[in-house]
């Protein structure tokens, strides 16, 4: 059948013994092996009644087996819709409500919790643990290792991830088959990527990263992964001499560099190191190779366009730049109220184009035509600027989003709860820099006139509701928000009154 997906990602791996996955205790997993669970599970969702063009939601510990749901969802043309683990029930409520999953699929801790906001949006719960056990597996052995693939074509869709906005809810980006095999293929060319790779990954694979980038080049370039639960120092440390390449955020090399047993010797037979998600600063990059010789490769994307721009494989790799635009890709930098380019070295917003970008937002036109225009080209809520030599400088955003570790946190979404509790009368939340996560999240409470606020019990309150990584580190109480003429809040001069906060480790 035709599944250009599948062929490209997959498909052609059938019948390889080959290794796919290392895992940490050991563990081999070959191509052949990883596909026949795969089809196993396209087996049992098909069972479960799950069509071409469903959607599954997924809130799974990363393992090979839910690496495998994945693959499983593209035989069988299913929109595989992965979720960040640490989402309370409440986040993954809205999930599953707005996509239609048709299956929900999580560990069997959440069970509890997720029973009945599977109930409530009419999906099956299954589930599925870091160990790959679970109600899904044991249903899964029972089916055939061959599942007959579904066709689809290149338009269709093949995931949905979900982005918040500056309004507060979260978007379904429709992402197509195109739209991966492209940017995988572009990469795995730019980058050099070939059977020979063997890519120490240590990041979550809910996210663009860790899933589109870092595994989808692997699967085209029929290389392996040590396939490592999370980013775990001394896991990375013990690995690196089996791997030849590494992708992570900025975190995961300022990690790397605060440890002494990171040295020149352990990485020096490396082939190529690459960050993304987030800023590297330019320190971040001059440490790196003084301590090891290499100059990390910096790249520049979003969940909507997967990667748009890179620094050079050959050719200088430019500290504080994104390097360039990627061959298919146009990348231009606009006015914002006018979207006329402006002239090289001006600030101004970053439009890309290309076969990358996605669809559209699931069922929100108004929100799709907000930022994608009718010439195809996305507005990406960033602000950047060419350097006299092309390379593309990101100087800022756009958009109000903090990037704590390389996950996107909408101050919106933060203040719409804060707002709500008892006491408050508004509320402001910022981004402020971190020695570890880069940014970090501060609310600002305004209080009700004589209210005497119990943030103990304010910091609990939105606990429930928001995940761990989103939640303010501080609550700070002000008499009242600093305003510009205009009564919007000026939240520029709280991140410079509050810049210092965590400035110590
Ligand atoms: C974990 N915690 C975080 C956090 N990650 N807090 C803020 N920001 C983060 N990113 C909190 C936990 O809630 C917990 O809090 C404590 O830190 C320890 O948890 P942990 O799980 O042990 O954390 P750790 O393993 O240290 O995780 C940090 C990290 C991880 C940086 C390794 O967050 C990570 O892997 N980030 C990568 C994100 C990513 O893949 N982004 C790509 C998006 S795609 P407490 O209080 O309970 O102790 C994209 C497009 C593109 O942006 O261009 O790539
Ligand atoms: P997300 O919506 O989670 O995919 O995050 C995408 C955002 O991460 C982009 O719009 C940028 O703001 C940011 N980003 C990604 N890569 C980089 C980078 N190399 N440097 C600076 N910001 C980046």
């Amino acid at each position: 059948m035709n599944n250009p997906l599948y062929d490209t990602f997959f498909g052609k791996h059938r019948g390889k013994t080959t290794p796919f996955l290392r895992l940490a205790d050991g563990t081999v997993i070959t191509h052949d092996g990883f596909l026949q669970t795969a089809a196993q599970y396209a087996n049992l969702l098909t069972d479960l009644g799950v069509k071409a063009g469903d959607r599954i939601a997924v809130q799974i510990a990363k393992s090979p087996q839910s690496l495998a749901v994945y693959c499983a969802c593209v035989q069988a043309g299913i929109i595989f819709l992965p979720l960040n683990t640490a989402y309370t029930a409440e986040e993954v409520s809205y999930f599953v409500e707005n996509s239609g999953a048709r299956v929900l699929l999580c560990d069997e801790s959440r069970a509890g919790d997720l029973n009945s906001v599977a109930k409530a949006a009419n999906a099956i719960l299954e589930t599925l643990n870091g160990d790959g056990s679970g109600s899904f597996t044991t249903k899964a052995v029972e089916h055939p290792v061959r599942f007959d693939t579904v066709a689809r074509g290149e338009d269709d869709l093949a995931a949905f991830l979900y982005t918040s906005g500056t309004t507060g809810r979260s978007k379904g980006a429709m992402l197509t088959q195109a739209n991966l095999m492209s940017n995988a293929k572009t990469l795995a060319e730019e980058w050099r990527f070939t059977e020979q790779d063997v890519l120490l990954h240590a990041l979550p694979i809910f996210h663009t990263h860790g899933l589109f980038v870092a595994t989808n080049i692997t699967l085209f370039a029929g290389g392996q992964m040590i396939f490592l639960p999370k980013f775990d120092l001394d896991q990375i440390l013990a690995h690196m001499p089996d791997a030849t390449t590494m992708m992570g955020v900025p975190t995961f090399y300022t990690r790397l560099l605060d440890d002494a047993r990171f040295t020149k010797d352990l990485a020096q037979h490396m082939r190529l190191f690459v960050s993304g998600s987030a800023p590297l600063l330019a320190e971040t990059h001059v440490a790196f190779e003084t301590r090891t010789g290499h100059r990390i490769l910096e790249r520049y994307g979003m969940t909507e366009t997967n990667m748009n721009t890179s620094n050079p494989y050959d050719g200088e790799r430019r500290a504080g730049t994104v390097g360039f635009a990627l061959p298919g890709v146009e990348v231009k930098i606009t006015d914002a109220d006018t979207g006329e380019i402006l002239p090289q070295g001006e600030i101004g917003q970053i439009e890309v184009r290309g076969p990358n970008v996605f669809k559209g937002y699931w069922q929100m036109p108004e929100k799709t035509a907000e930022e994608l225009r009718e010439d195809g080209f996305f507005i990406t809520g960033d602000l950047g600027q060419f350097d006299a030599d092309g390379y593309l400088q990101i100087v800022g955003r756009n958009k109000d989003l903090i990037i704590s570790g390389g996950y996107n946190i909408y101050p919106k979404e933060i203040e719409l709860l804060l707002d709500e509790e008892e006491g408050v009368l508004e509320s402001a939340v910022i981004g402020v820099p971190h020695p570890d996560f880069g940014e970090t999240v501060v609310g600002i409470l305004v209080p009700r006139a004589g209210v005497e606020l119990d943030l103990d019990r304010i910091k609990a309150s939105v606990g429930t509701s928001l995940a761990r990584f989103k939640q303010p580190q501080k609550l700070i109480v002000l008499p009242e928000l600093p305003r510009n003429t205009m009564g919007k809040v000026q939240k520029k001069a709280l991140r410079e009154d509050y810049a210092e906060l965590f400035a110590a480790k």
